[in-house]
């Protein structure tokens, strides 16, 4: 008891030191999400009210098409215009320490010693529960902490990364010119979610084409997403080429989002989204406890001699889960 409650004291502490601007509790804090210790709900919970300012925008596509290099970019062009900056890069296949050149490290040291730049990497495989859930409240956390803009970073293939970027108030698809069939990589599953498409390493041949292509799929499919056209913006994220015109551009998307009640019906969906997920991860975690128990154990021995049938176990151990906390 005594240590419940000294934890829940320690835990609200931290929270508001996080509010209080201190980097160290917010880092803990995101540790506390990542393992899934209990006491990250109840710290969540304190914070929440505090959240929803921030414009988080999503940076997917497929992997070496210049994500982190442009996401560095992005985050010095919003420190030059005075808002304070989020990263979360979930499973970079390389360490957000900077690319393989020299310039690229740089600038990201230069991110890195900006008090109002705060860089995560999502260390996935040792996350407890659900990615989509521990990734969602990284975020919040950030938004608590009073950044201005988080900047998302997701390798734009699988699920669980599709299911990331649509958290993201503004999804940004980041291209590239000669990846065999460029489209295609493109395409899979996050085309159709783009608010603003990028055409990195426009450095390239190529990049006119994929512009033509992608300008002739946004006539072609009914634009799912309201009145807003999605623009193609050319970067050369190396050079930092384009990066301020894109930064307009996802403004403007801020901007028609709020004007037009977008913004609160994607943030009705992603409300109803992110319940799901924590559900999801409950329910989870609670029937892993309770299948480990002898009594269910032999109900599955049951259910393999035939002498019982998992749709009734299933019944019941949705019973047990949802009645126990
Ligand atoms: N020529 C050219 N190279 C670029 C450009 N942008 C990034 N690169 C290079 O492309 C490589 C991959 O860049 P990253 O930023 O690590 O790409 P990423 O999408 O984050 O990669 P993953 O996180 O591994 O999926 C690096 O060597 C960059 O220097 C560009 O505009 N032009
Ligand atoms: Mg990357």
């Amino acid at each position: 008891m005594t240590t419940s409650l000294s934890r829940d004291a320690a835990a609200s502490d931290l929270a508001a030191r996080l509010l209080e601007g201190d980097r160290l509790a917010l880092s803990r804090l995101m540790s506390a999400v990542e393992t899934g210790r209990d006491d990250a709900r109840r710290q969540l919970r304190c914070l929440f009210h505090k959240t929803g300012r921030a414009h988080v925008v999503g940076v997917t596509g497929p992997p070496g098409s210049g994500k982190s290099t442009l996401t560095t970019r992005l985050a010095l062009e919003y420190r030059a215009r005075e808002k304070t900056v989020g990263i979360v890069a979930v499973d970079p296949t390389s360490p957000y320490s900077g690319g393989a050149i020299l310039g690229d490290r740089v600038r990201m040291m230069e991110l890195h010693s900006d008090p109002d730049v705060f860089v995560r990497s999502m260390a996935t495989r040792g996350v407890m529960g659900g990615l989509a859930r521990s990734t969602l409240d990284v975020v919040l956390l950030l938004d608590a902490f009073g950044k201005d803009v988080v900047l998302l970073e997701t390798v734009g293939v699988g699920q669980d990364e599709v299911e990331i970027a649509r958290a993201a108030d503004t999804i940004m698809v980041v291209g590239v010119p000669n990846l065999g069939d460029d489209i295609q990589a493109i395409k899979a599953g996050i085309l159709e979610i783009a608010d603003v498409l990028v055409v990195n390493k426009a450095d390239l041949l190529g990049a006119d084409r994929l512009v033509a292509d992608l300008r002739a799929m946004l006539q072609l499919g009914a634009s799912p997403r309201g009145s807003w056209s999605p623009p193609i913006v050319r970067t050369v994220a190396t050079e930092g080429v384009g990066v301020s015109e894109l930064v307009d551009r996802l403004g403007e998307h801020r901007t028609y989002l709020e004007s037009t009640g977008v913004w609160h019906a994607r943030r009705v969906e992603s409300a109803r989204r992110q319940v799901r997920a924590i559900v999801e991860d409950r329910v989870q975690r609670r029937f892993e406890r309770a299948a480990a128990n002898e009594v269910w154990q032999a109900r599955f021995e049951a259910i393999a001699s035939r002498d019982d049938d998992p749709y009734s176990v299933a019944d019941e151990v949705l019973k047990e889960v949802s009645s126990n906390g």
